[in-house]
């Protein structure tokens, strides 16, 4: 009688495995087709002293990802420009202007996007994202 109790409680465990095993599978494959808020420059968020450059080639984003800019609305906001006005530092003909202190991009079209702070020399001093975004 016992040995037969403990055959039983054996087969049990080894289904709940194999189902385990069955759901962390569902959830890895889930997890890499889903879409990702991705905060820039992680837990340092947007802001003076961060090297973007360093940031943006670890990372990898995707065009069904969302870029969320993290900072004090007092003393930054979010500008996307042209590849030229990146170079020059100009945040005079925005292609987009945010500045609620968190905000959510999201770049649909794959390719170079760039973004800048538009505080005056703060994109000069590195507050600059140049983000490959794949599709
Ligand atoms: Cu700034």
């Amino acid at each position: 009688m016992a040995f037969v109790g403990r055959s039983n409680q054996g087969s049990g465990s080894a289904v709940s495995s194999k189902g385990l095993i069955l759901v962390l599978c569902v959830l890895l494959v889930a997890q890499s087709a889903a879409a990702s808020n991705i905060v820039v420059g992680g837990s340092r968020g947007w802001t003076l002293g961060v090297n973007y450059n360093t940031w943006a080639s670890k990372t990898t984003v995707r065009t069904r990802d969302t870029l969320v800019f993290k900072y004090s609305k007092l003393l930054h906001d979010v500008v996307v420009v042209t590849k030229t006005n990146f170079y020059n530092c100009n945040a005079n003909r925005p292609l987009a202007k945010f500045k609620t202190g968190t905000d959510f991009v999201k770049f649909s079209k794959p390719g170079t996007h760039y973004v800048i702070c538009g505080v005056p020399g703060h994109c000069k001093a590195g507050m600059k994202l140049a983000i490959n975004v794949r599709a």
